[in-house]
């Protein structure tokens, strides 16, 4: 505790002038949606690495689709949670806050909405979005409204256009990140003077390594620690619906 009553952690919080978060499944969590490398992550008999690949989806859509699709409609049914929340409300404040988020969820998003605030250009979404769907024959993009509900090979989403099979417009093992918004993600990280690394394994790459370029104070909060805990200065072992907010404060 510092003179104030603030933590350290607090303090660079407060003052700092530019603030990046990586958010992980963690940050989700407490809004009921499973963590990717948790008890709770299979689906089925799978592990999600059989499932989030090119070549599985390439060997047997209907079975991809079906993951997303109850994906989907699990979060659906889900809410944002305080941590969302409490970026959601600093971006709302007019922090330079850049949020680079692995969900695919879009709680953040959603977050954001209801707080009224616009911040398409602060929220990167390094994985991409699941409610996002892509043509793989011709490209063309489309936004889902609702779950989709897939039981058989004739439910498979198709492009409106080229009546093309379409996909998840996700990141998946072996694909590369849209190179542009990695960039904007680098350079938020460069650029950052605290680094909040909230509720991920820290073992996906290119995303975990965004937390080595910070020059300035690295803070992780995570029940558990992780590779990245080594350069966090501060590990804060609790859940980010309790510390995003404390943090923020
Ligand atoms: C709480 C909590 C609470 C619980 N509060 N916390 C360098 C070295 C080795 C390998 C590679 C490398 N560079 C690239 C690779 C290969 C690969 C990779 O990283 N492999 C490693 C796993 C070994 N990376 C890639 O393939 C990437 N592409 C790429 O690099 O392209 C260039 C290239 C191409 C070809 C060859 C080589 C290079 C793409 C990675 C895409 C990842 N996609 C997924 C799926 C997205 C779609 C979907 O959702 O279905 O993204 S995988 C999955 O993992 C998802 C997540 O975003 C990502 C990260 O997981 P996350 O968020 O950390 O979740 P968990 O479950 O792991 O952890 C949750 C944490 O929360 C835990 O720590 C809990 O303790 C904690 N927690 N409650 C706070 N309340
Ligand atoms: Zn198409």
């Amino acid at each position: 505790m510092t003179a104030t009553g603030r933590s350290p952690a607090q303090e660079w919080c407060r003052r700092a002038e530019r603030l990046a978060v990586l958010c992980g499944a963690g940050l989700s969590v407490a809004s009921g949606v499973p963590t990717f490398r948790g008890p709770a992550g299979l689906w089925r008999q799978y592990r999600p690495e059989e499932l989030a690949s090119p070549t599985a989806f390439a060997r047997d859509p209907l079975l991809v689709w079906q993951w997303y699709a109850q994906r989907q409609q699990a979060i659906a049914r889900c809410r944002p949670n305080a941590g969302h929340r409490a970026l959601a409300q600093a971006l709302a404040a007019g922090r330079r806050l850049a949020v680079l988020t692995q969900n695919v969820d879009g709680l953040q998003q959603r977050a954001c909405a209801a707080a009224g605030v616009e911040a398409d250009d602060q929220i990167e979404e390094l994985h991409g979005c699941l409610w996002r769907l892509r043509c793989t024959a011709c490209g063309a993009r489309r936004m889902l409204s609702t779950a989709l509900q897939i039981d058989t090979p004739e439910d498979l989403p198709r492009c409106a256009s080229c009546g093309g099979l379409e996909r998840p417009a996700v990141v998946w093992f072996g694909e590369g990140l849209d190179q542009r918004l990695f960039e904007r993600a680098i350079a938020a990280a460069r650029a950052s003077t605290v680094f909040i690394i909230a509720g991920t394994s820290g073992v996906v790459e290119p995303a975990a390594s965004l937390a080595r370029l910070c020059a300035g104070h690295v803070i992780e909060i995570n029940p558990e620690p992780t590779p990245l805990s080594a350069i966090a200065e501060v590990s804060i072992r609790g859940g980010c619906e309790q510390f995003l907010p404390e943090l923020f404060g």
